[in-house]
């Protein structure tokens, strides 16, 4: 909904690449825009060629907008154009092309899983929030070590995998740090991972994110599904741990003058809205 934003932020990430200014007026493919002159990136961890990389595109011709062997490279949000062999950002103009440090062209899937309990205070009683009255969400939060900026737990869904594991797997890795604990620990944990995860949950948004990383040719898709703990006893017992890409790891409140990641804070919103909770 809206324009991108944070996909059009001043600097690359990562880099020192200044993306070309693009106004809200000219975001839209569909508006011309002949002095558009954007630079190009691709981050040399990319170029590198590793597993989860496209190659270049000059020696590629991928199916697009198609499942590419186990690469699928269809986008949630309909149908995408390809000029001169490269993938346009659905959501318009982003001030730099090529890849960045996002390694498909067109479509870069990831899954968020957002874990929530009701806020309580010592007593045990359900927060109430003084301006809207009503009770506080919480959802499992990580600092991202890129940015330092709070965010959903989520990650890339590995070609041919399930949403369902990557959601479990992401969640594992980096908030709990599944990979670090000592194997009697492990074997409990993996229990309890299990349980939380072994229904549907409720998918609350399924298409493109307002990702920094985006370019004109590769942008962020995921699938977000929220995972509640309505009586607050199974995974509020779990022990949160930082791994992988997280730096820090905590419950943290759901509420609109937060600011998160992307546009996590879309994602959340609809989660308070669906469990009647503050936002
Ligand atoms: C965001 O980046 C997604 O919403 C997801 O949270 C995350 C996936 O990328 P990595 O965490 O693997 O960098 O666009
Ligand atoms: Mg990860
Ligand atoms: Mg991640």
């Amino acid at each position: 909904s809206g324009a991108h934003v944070k996909a059009r932020c001043p600097v690359y990430p990562g880099s020192q690449t200044r993306r070309f200014p693009v106004p809200d007026d000219k975001v839209s493919w569909e508006t011309e825009w002949p002095e558009y002159l954007p630079p190009s990136y691709t981050a040399p961890s990319v170029l590198a060629r590793p597993a989860w990389a496209d190659p270049d595109i000059s020696s590629f011709s991928p199916y697009f907008n198609a499942l590419d062997g186990t690469v699928d490279r269809t986008s949630h949000e309909g149908e995408y154009r390809v000029e001169d062999g490269k993938p346009l950002n659905p959501h318009g103009r982003t001030g730099l092309t090529e890849r960045g440090l996002l390694g498909r062209w067109g479509p870069n899937h990831a899954a968020d899983p957002i874990v929530t309990r009701w806020k309580r205070d010592g007593a045990g009683h359900s927060v109430i929030h003084s301006e809207s009255h009503l009770p506080v969400l919480q959802f499992v939060a990580i600092m991202r070590k890129d940015c330092g900026e709070w965010a959903i737990p989520g990650g890339m869904v590995d070609p041919g995998e399930r949403v369902s594991l990557t959601l479990q797997r992401e969640f594992s890795e980096e908030a709990l740090n599944l990979l670090a604990v000592n194997p009697e620990e492990r074997a409990w944990l993996r229990d309890r991972i299990a349980s939380l995860f072994a229904s549907p949950g409720f998918q609350v948004y399924e298409g493109y994110v307002d990702d920094p990383r985006n370019t004109d040719n590769a942008w962020m898709e995921t699938v977000a599904v929220n995972f509640h703990d309505q009586s607050g006893d199974s995974v509020s017992e779990l022990p949160l741990q930082a791994g992988d890409d997280a730096g820090q790891v905590s419950w943290m409140d759901i509420d609109s003058t937060l600011s998160y990641y992307a546009n996590h804070s879309l994602f959340l919103e609809m989660v308070a809205k669906e469990r009647h909770a503050h936002w």
